[in-house]
């Protein structure tokens, strides 16, 4: 048996059987690690060893804190999981809280313990808790006052759960005042680099959520492919944005990545646009990480950020449109990084750096990784045409006893769900999602190429674009559209628009079917849920 410092092998005992996991790269020599390791000694402890504890670790609304502050809130938290509540290494802690100071606190302190985080999103509602609580046999919980009432409601039917402590909170029985009775000193449980540290759980559009596993030398690889090849951060930068801690694509962007390197974060708990841009002048952030439509909507409102401290923008968890793209540009002077990445594989795994972006493009494939175009036969697909993407590096997909691992992992390699297509000089082109291709009078068209040509025009302020089922056609476009402010929903906007994406793309893309709404049905991650567009029901189309 190899090493493990897990007592509780729920996690070891859940993995998919070896033959069901993907292929790991391991090549670079930054990938090499110690076959003991503990995330949290290499992300916050070794900073503080090695004498940058003084330095500028986490700021957020009257709060800063270095790395020696971060350190000792961990410490402490971990002392109270050990001995007040006896967490003993392997057990599942739930974490809920908004991106905070103490959340971050509190997840080193689940690894510090040797335990395993399962950080939840704020919006998750008691019935949802409940189903990962059950799915990951979560002990403990670690939750923040004010997001309480939906756990209270779960855990009332949740028998695993037998230990909550709220933070953020005043009161004698809060976690900080169990804190305060405990040493600043913890000795960090010797975990191996393959055990398991997190729960990731895939904020998938259909059926129960995944829980996906990633060891301590996921959470460590993650840090050393993507960052240093493509965002290249220095110590001095300040990291800010707005996906949850309990999204893979915030927990990197806004803690690991920054620690890894000794530069500090910014945790915000609210990500609304104007309290983005007020937050990067006031915090003088360096390097924002948020969705493709969040940037749209700070676009409008962005001149401040012109000629600011802000000189890195990452975009990820949707396809970034190229309308989107530009306009940012226009508005801050800032070419983004767009990178896709997955819950499954943890971080980004193709992405292009602001030279190499290109309009279009998601970019090439990352350092560390491989990526693939398989056609229907699981055989690499020629240059330019479109196929299934499939990728392999040193993390990837490993769920929790689930038979849906046979589909994300297929003679080694990790299927992320997404049509691609590769051109000759190494870029991926996102297509679509591979269940989303509209296939219309005989036609592949990919409703994210028709949402990028609405969007170019000057009254659409958001679309999401479908294929409809339609008796003549198989299926037809139809298009979803907010309108920006001031603009009639009529037929003559419908038309003007269609006409519009007529003269841009090929005419047989056009939406036949226009749509104008409020608001589209998105994801806490900021994805369109396509699969709710197609639950609405045929309004009158224009
Ligand atoms: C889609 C993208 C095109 C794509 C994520 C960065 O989004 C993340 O993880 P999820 O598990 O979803 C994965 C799926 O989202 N996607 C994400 N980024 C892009 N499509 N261009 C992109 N840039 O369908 C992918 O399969 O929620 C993103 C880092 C960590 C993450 N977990």
């Amino acid at each position: 048996m190899p090493y493990s410092a897990h007592i509780d092998t729920f996690t070891g005992d859940n993995l998919p059987p070896p033959p069901a996991q993907p292929e790991f790269l391991f090549d670079l020599p930054a990938l090499k690690f110690p076959e003991r390791m503990n995330c949290a000694t290499e992300l916050l402890d070794r900073h503080v060893a090695e004498g940058r504890g003084g330095r500028l670790c986490l700021q957020a609304p009257n709060l800063r804190w270095t790395y020696a502050d971060l350190q000792e809130r961990a410490n402490r938290i971990a002392n109270v999981l050990v001995k007040d509540l006896g967490v003993v290494p392997g057990n599942r802690v739930l974490l809920r809280a908004y991106n905070n100071p103490m959340m971050a606190a509190c997840w080193f302190a689940v690894m510090k313990a040797g335990a395993v985080a399962v950080a939840t999103m704020p919006l998750l509602r008691a019935k949802e808790l409940k189903h990962v609580i059950a799915k990951a046999k979560v002990s403990h919980a670690l939750c923040d006052l004010r997001l309480a009432e939906e756990l209270e409601r779960a855990r009332a039917e949740s028998p695993d759960l037998a230990h909550v402590r709220w933070f953020n909170d005043a009161s004698t029985a809060g976690l900080e005042a169990a804190m305060a009775k405990h040493s600043v000193e913890f000795g960090n449980v010797d975990t191996a680099r393959d055990d398991t540290c997190i729960l990731a759980f895939t904020s998938g559009t259909t059926g129960q959520p995944k829980a996906t596993m990633h060891f301590h030398r996921d959470v460590m690889a993650s840090c050393v492919c993507w960052p240093p090849h493509v965002l290249r951060p220095t110590p001095d930068d300040v990291f800010m944005g707005t996906p949850p801690l309990a999204f893979t694509f915030g927990l990197g962007g806004l803690l690991l990545f920054p620690l890894s390197i000794g530069a500090s974060t910014v945790l915000l708990e609210q990500g609304a646009p104007q309290d983005l841009v007020d937050a990067v002048l006031k915090y003088k952030a360096t390097i924002l990480f948020t969705a493709p439509t969040s940037y749209r909507a700070v676009a409008a409102i962005a001149g401040p950020l012109r000629g600011s401290t802000l000189r890195k923008c990452v975009s990820a968890g949707e396809a970034l449109p190229a309308a989107t793209r530009a306009l940012w540009k226009e508005a801050t002077g800032i070419e983004m990084i767009d990178g896709i990445g997955a819950t499954e594989l943890m971080h980004i795994f193709i992405s292009a750096d602001e030279k190499d972006a290109r309009p279009g493009a998601t970019g090439k494939v990352v350092p560390g990784y491989a990526a693939c175009i398989m056609d229907d036969d699981g055989k690499p697909a020629k240059t330019g045409e479109i196929g299934k993407l499939a990728v392999k590096g040193p993390t990837g997909c490993r769920y929790l006893a689930d038979e849906r691992q046979a589909s994300y992992v297929k003679d080694g390699w990790n299927y992320t769900g997404d049509a691609y297509a590769l051109d000759a000089e190494g870029y991926f082109h996102y297509h679509s999602r591979t269940d989303d291709m509209i296939i219309s009078a005989g036609y592949n068209i990919a409703g994210p190429e028709v949402e990028d040509a609405l969007l170019r025009h000057p009254k659409v302020a958001e679309c999401g674009v479908i294929g409809v089922p339609d008796e003549e056609r198989g299926q037809v476009v139809k298009a979803f559209i907010v309108l920006r402010p001031g603009h009639e929903a009529s037929p003559e906007t419908a038309k003007e628009l269609q006409d519009y994406v007529k003269r841009s793309i090929a005419p047989y893309k056009y939406p036949r079917q226009v749509e104008f709404v409020a608001s589209l049905p998105r994801t806490e991650t900021g994805k369109l849920q396509r699969f709710r567009l197609r639950q609405i029901p045929q309004g009158e189309s224009k």
